[in-house]
């Protein structure tokens, strides 16, 4: 829970008490006089030999995504905009920076917290080093204090999208319309669909007939390969998806429980996912919801369906222009074989292997930089998903966890569940 401000009220003052005017009726007397000259001795402030100074106090908050408001250990510098004088200190456990005796005048406030990859972890879930800054000019500091300002660090975004569910067994029996991903934006920062892609990459699951072999392109760390790709339409600015929020694609957006060609032992209903993977293609065998917008095609092998390997696909999302990727024939196949699209890894955002078992690691499609590791279910037609564990649950929103090892980072689970949580 995120803590209140605690400046959001106003503070009695308790500095010194400025001089009050000397009334004449009092000052007659040798005693009155000395009584005055020991109050003002004791109380006045502004006697000539003195800098009248403030307290200032500086709350120093993270940004609104994170766990936490206050902002511990930031550096925070008070500079006088009038002589350039600057003072700094450290905020403490609770997130204030304390600058005992400042003189009256004009300051410009900074502050500064460099999070390690650690500590990013706590705060945001996200393990990804970053710079954040705050700034704050022209304020007045005046009156008799403490005076308090609250500085809102800013920073880069932290992380990213991430593949948060995957569901590709399919369910009994043999029945695989109803696959989907749930894709998230994990950072803190809001992030545009518009131009995302979803692939599937080529290679098989595991040892699933006595010829079964890996995929030829296993010693190319440098690329994906893919068999298929389908993109969310629109640019860059379009589709705004806010930090924790999540789109669904369904391979075919139905309920697939209840609708006449679904599967009753399906447990989803895709009939309100955001994208949907239609095979547009003349000959079409594929439904095409009219409820749930089309991905658009850019690449496709075979098949009349977005099916993905029910053992397990490899699936990334990438960015890019996809007319920049190159088309390769798989070696073995006939140059006239349809091709595999050749990705970058600098174009791959996030990824997630899906294995036949726990002894399939030699099948390994995805470099070890996208997924070091791999997932895998109980079996085919299983109706069993892969979901992103979580790394933090704030007030408002859920930070997977993302250390690009779907070993560790994905569970499987028997409830899948497009709109989890
Ligand atoms: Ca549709
Ligand atoms: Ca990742």
């Amino acid at each position: 829970m995120r803590a209140s401000n605690p400046f959001n009220r106003l503070v009695p003052a308790s500095g010194p008490v400025p001089c009050t005017p000397r009334s004449p009726a009092r000052m007659r007397g040798a005693l009155a006089l000395l009584f005055v000259a020991l109050a003002g001795l004791a109380a006045c402030s502004d006697s000539p030999t003195e800098v009248r100074t403030v307290e200032v106090r500086v709350q120093v908050e993270f940004p609104a995504s994170f766990v936490q408001s206050a902002a511990p250990n930031a550096t925070v510098v008070l500079r006088s905009q009038e002589t350039a004088q600057a003072d700094t200190v450290i905020s403490d456990a609770a997130g204030i920076a304390v600058f005992s005796s400042v003189v009256p005048g004009t300051y410009e406030i900074s502050a500064n917290r460099s999070l390690s990859a650690a500590e990013s972890l706590q705060f945001t879930g996200i393990e990804e080093g970053v710079e954040l800054n705050a700034l704050l000019t022209s304020r007045q500091v005046s009156g008799t204090g403490p005076i308090e300002f609250t500085a809102t660090l800013q920073g880069s975004a932290v992380g990213s999208w991430v593949i948060s569910e995957m569901y590709y067994t399919g369910s009994p029996d043999f029945y695989f319309f109803d696959q989907f991903y749930r894709i998230t934006n994990n950072s803190t920062d809001t992030l545009y669909a518009g131009g995302l892609m979803l692939a599937s990459i080529h290679g098989v699951s595991g040892q699933i007939n006595p010829s079964s072999e890996p995929t030829p392109f296993q010693n190319d760390q440098d690329h994906v390969y893919a068999a298929a790709i389908w993109r969310i339409p629109g640019g860059p600015d379009e589709h705004p998806v806010p930090p924790g929020g999540s789109l669904v694609i369904a391979q075919q957006g139905i309920d697939h429980r209840s609708d006449p060609d679904g599967n009753p032992n399906s447990p989803v209903d895709l009939g309100d996912a955001d994208w949907e993977m239609y095979v547009d293609v003349p000959d079409s065998r594929d439904l095409d919801s009219p409820t749930v917008p089309n991905m658009e095609m850019v690449h496709r092998r075979f098949g009349f369906y977005a099916l993905v390997p029910v053992f397990g696909p490899a699936i990334v999302l990438a960015e890019g222009d996809p007319d920049t990727f190159e088309a390769v024939t798989i070696p073995g196949d006939s140059p006239t074989s349809p091709p595999v699209i050749r990705i970058p890894v600098q174009n791959v955002i996030d990824g997630v292997e899906a294995l036949q078992n726990e002894n399939s690691g030699a099948f390994k499609r995805l470099p070890a930089s996208i997924d070091a590791g791999f997932t895998f279910a109980s079996g085919i037609y299983t109706a069993q998903a892969v979901r992103r564990r979580v790394q933090v649950e704030t007030d408002d929103r859920i930070i997977y966890r993302d250390t690009n090892n779907s070993s560790s980072d994905f569970e499987l689970v028997d409830n899948p569940t497009p709109r989890w949580p």
